[in-house]
């Protein structure tokens, strides 16, 4: 079946949160939706934004392009249009590009009849942007204390967000996060490798290239290695929950540096030294 022809298959109308069968179509391949519409405009507006402060100069070197949120002296108003006020809209228009694909997704999953994982998924992202733009600069009272819009600039700012809390390695919810990234990829390294290991068997003496392995095979290879598999649908459910709890400790991990706690992060292990069994 061809491409087009097998997808019209799964071209079923209704299943909209929004709009009923009004933006309920498809722009050559991709389903539009309300939140098609939307998300749209708020991406077109934002990136039309961008290339507006952006032609104010000093550069139109795209690594050094940047775009800085409000100085800390607007605390949580409203900032001229070229004294951050731009970013302030940006923001809006990320915010609600991002939730438009995700309520789009949810549009999708809903006509399929597949469950909400991959916009639920996402939404961890979204968090995670949100908890740097809006959530920490909220709490810390100014929209200045978000992150700039730059390639170079970024960087420079995590940079210094990370000195000013002295080591930031010594964060323990950033430690919780390093630990899920790195077992994120420990488990996409198992998982890739195993399932190509079984659909890609070695050839006999003859060049004849082996039959492809069921997933039994998958679990016999980590029995035998390690007494125990987690199964075909587990590996699935251990990623995804590895995935996310990466992305969310993350988020934790910068809203707690500055409301929670503002000294340097080695400076809170204290705690340790201070318990009353060491004396
Ligand atoms: C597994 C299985 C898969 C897999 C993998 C495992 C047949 C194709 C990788 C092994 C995974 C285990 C034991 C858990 C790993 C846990 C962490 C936290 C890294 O059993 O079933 O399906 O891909």
């Amino acid at each position: 079946m061809a491409l087009l022809s097998f997808e019209r298959k799964y071209r079923v109308r209704g299943g909209t949160l929004i709009g009923g069968d009004l933006f309920d179509y498809w722009f050559g391949p991709f389903y539009v939706g309300f939140f098609g519409i939307i998300g749209a405009l708020f991406a077109a507006l934002g990136t039309l934004l961008i290339f507006y402060s952006a032609s104010r100069g000093p550069t139109w070197n795209p690594w050094l392009i940047s775009i800085a949120p409000p100085d800390i002296s607007y605390g949580l108003a409203l900032a001229p249009l070229t004294k951050g006020g731009d970013w302030q809209i940006i923001t809006i228009c990320a915010l609600g590009a991002f939730v438009s694909w995700a309520l789009r997704e949810v549009e999708i999953c809903r006509k399929l009849g597949m469950g909400y994982h991959v916009p639920f998924a996402f939404g961890f992202a979204i968090f995670a942007y949100t908890s740097l733009v809006v959530i920490r600069p909220l709490m810390l009272g100014a929209w200045g204390f978000g992150f700039p819009y730059g390639i170079f600039s970024h960087l420079d700012w995590v940079s210094n967000t990370g000195y000013q809390y002295l080591h930031f390695h010594y964060n323990p919810a950033h430690m919780i996060a390093v630990t899920f990234f790195f077992t994120t990829t420990l488990a996409l390294s198992l998982h890739g490798a195993l399932v190509l290991s079984a659909v890609n068997p070695p050839k006999d003496s003859n060049g004849v290239r082996g039959e492809v392995k069921s997933p039994e095979y998958e679990d016999a290879f980590f029995r035998d290695t390690i007494g125990y598999s987690v199964g075909t649908l587990g590996i699935h459910r251990v990623g995804l929950f590895l995935a996310l709890s990466a992305g969310f400790w993350s988020a934790i991990c910068i809203i707690i540096s500055g409301p929670l706690w503002t000294r340097g992060w080695p400076e809170w292990w204290t705690w340790w030294l201070n318990l009353p069994i060491w004396s």
